[in-house]
């Protein structure tokens, strides 16, 4: 792994923003409030939510530093950071959003295993780099492989850092060759996020971001591609990360009985207020973001203040108070939209936001019926209360 260490203790650290609420120390997992998550379309890296399995690797050469692919290919490769920077730069505008997002509410129904998270484990950047079907066009496997051609071959990307769960292993993941290879997937090795080089957090000098899948593909920190004849057999593509009916738990779980979880489905949250708030009565503004997944955008959001018994349909924006002009009809392909609707309250109520996809894709009403062992995807419709009083105002 020339160019890059990883650390197996905690003694380097990168210096994180104060504001982030930290869910686990060692290895650093940690959130944004949920009011900053909505005051910017684009996330601010130092408040980009931090998912790691393992101290965070250096960068001591990054002249040294290459990407070795091989695997099911004539010759492998040594792939530079001169070479990456050669293929033309895409800017990608996508959100980043782990699979145990809104986990913490679904501990409530019963316990589940996997590190707390409220609503805001994601963020929106604007990724820059290479497209990865360009990189593997240097390797000489052309662009829009279909499925009828590649099978089961899957692309794999195997990081440095030391991950508890694989033994002090890598951390690794793959995603099918078919969808490596169009250009169209978007599938970045970015060296840039919001316009700067990645920070150590996020994956320096380079990482993987798959558009419209769950965070845990996207690889930080990555030293090897590997093209194979199947999935990963790695910890966190075979045993995390897929999601069970509510009737599995770990007595009777067999994880070879269920697929990698790949896309992520339609998701929306409330950021304006906590789970529970005090409000003055009168009009409210509820604002909010909206996701799904597989480069399926945000249709529709509605918002009740009577328990799910009315609905009001909620308005998109950029920057608060500034509507949403699209002036493409892709622009949040793989983006998050934020969502405002004012209401008026005038006692105490439950508040619910649920989002519809362009698919028609709605999300489940209650998150008892989504409830599985790990905590993954929880999408149900979001809800919060408020109290009408005085204090706190
Ligand atoms: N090498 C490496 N890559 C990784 C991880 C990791 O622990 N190690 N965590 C994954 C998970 S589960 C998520 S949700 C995202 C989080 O990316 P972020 O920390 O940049 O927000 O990175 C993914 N890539
Ligand atoms: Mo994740």
């Amino acid at each position: 792994m020339p160019g890059l260490t990883a650390p197996s203790d905690y003694c380097r650290e990168p210096l994180r923003h104060p504001c982030l609420k930290i869910n686990s120390k060692e290895p650093f997992n940690a959130e944004p409030p949920r009011s900053a998550l909505i005051s910017s379309y684009v996330t601010p890296v130092d408040l980009f939510y931090k998912r790691n399995h393992g101290p965070i690797p250096l960068v001591d050469d990054i002249d040294r530093y290459c990407v070795t692919i091989r695997g099911l290919i004539e010759n492998s490769k040594d792939l530079f950071m001169e070479d990456v920077r050669k293929l033309p730069k895409y800017n990608v505008t996508a959100t980043l959003q782990c699979a145990g997002n809104r986990r913490t509410a679904m501990c409530k129904t019963k316990t589940v295993r996997g590190v707390g998270w409220d609503v805001s484990a994601l963020g929106n950047a604007i990724w820059g780099g290479a497209k990865l079907a360009d990189v593997l066009e240097l390797v000489g496997i052309p662009k829009n492989t279909s499925v009828t051609k590649s099978g089961r071959k899957h692309v794999e990307f195997v990081s440095i850092d030391k991950c508890k769960e694989e033994k002090g292993g890598p951390y690794k993941a793959s995603i099918a060759l078919s969808q490596a290879t169009n250009p169209d997937a978007d599938v970045l090795l970015a060296y840039e996020m919001n316009g700067e080089p990645l920070n150590r957090d996020h994956g320096y000098p380079l990482r993987v971001v798959v558009p419209g899948v769950i965070g845990a593909r996207s690889v930080k920190w990555l030293d090897a591609i590997n093209i194979i004849a199947e999935e990963c057999q790695g910890f966190f593509m075979q045993k995390d990360y897929k999601m069970f009916p509510p009737s599995v738990d770990w007595d009777n779980i067999n994880w070879d009985s269920r697929r990698p979880l790949i896309d992520f489905p339609v998701q929306c949250a409330i950021c304006s207020l906590e789970d529970v708030d005090v409000i003055k009565p009168g009009k409210i503004k509820i604002t909010g973001y909206a996701v799904s997944g597989g480069g399926r955008g945000i249709e529709r959001v509605d918002v009740s203040v009577d328990g799910g018994k009315n609905w009001l349909e909620a308005s998109r924006y950029q920057q608060t108070g500034i509507p949403y002009i699209a002036d493409d009809m892709n622009c949040d392909k793989w983006a998050w939209v934020l969502f405002e609707v004012i209401v008026d309250v005038s006692h105490n109520a439950q508040i619910i936001a649920k989002a519809v996809d362009s698919a028609a894709n709605v999300q489940p009403e209650n998150v008892e019926t989504i409830w599985n062992l790990r905590g993954v995807l929880n999408t149900s419709w979001h809800r919060v209360h408020v109290q009408i009083g005085h204090s706190n105002m």
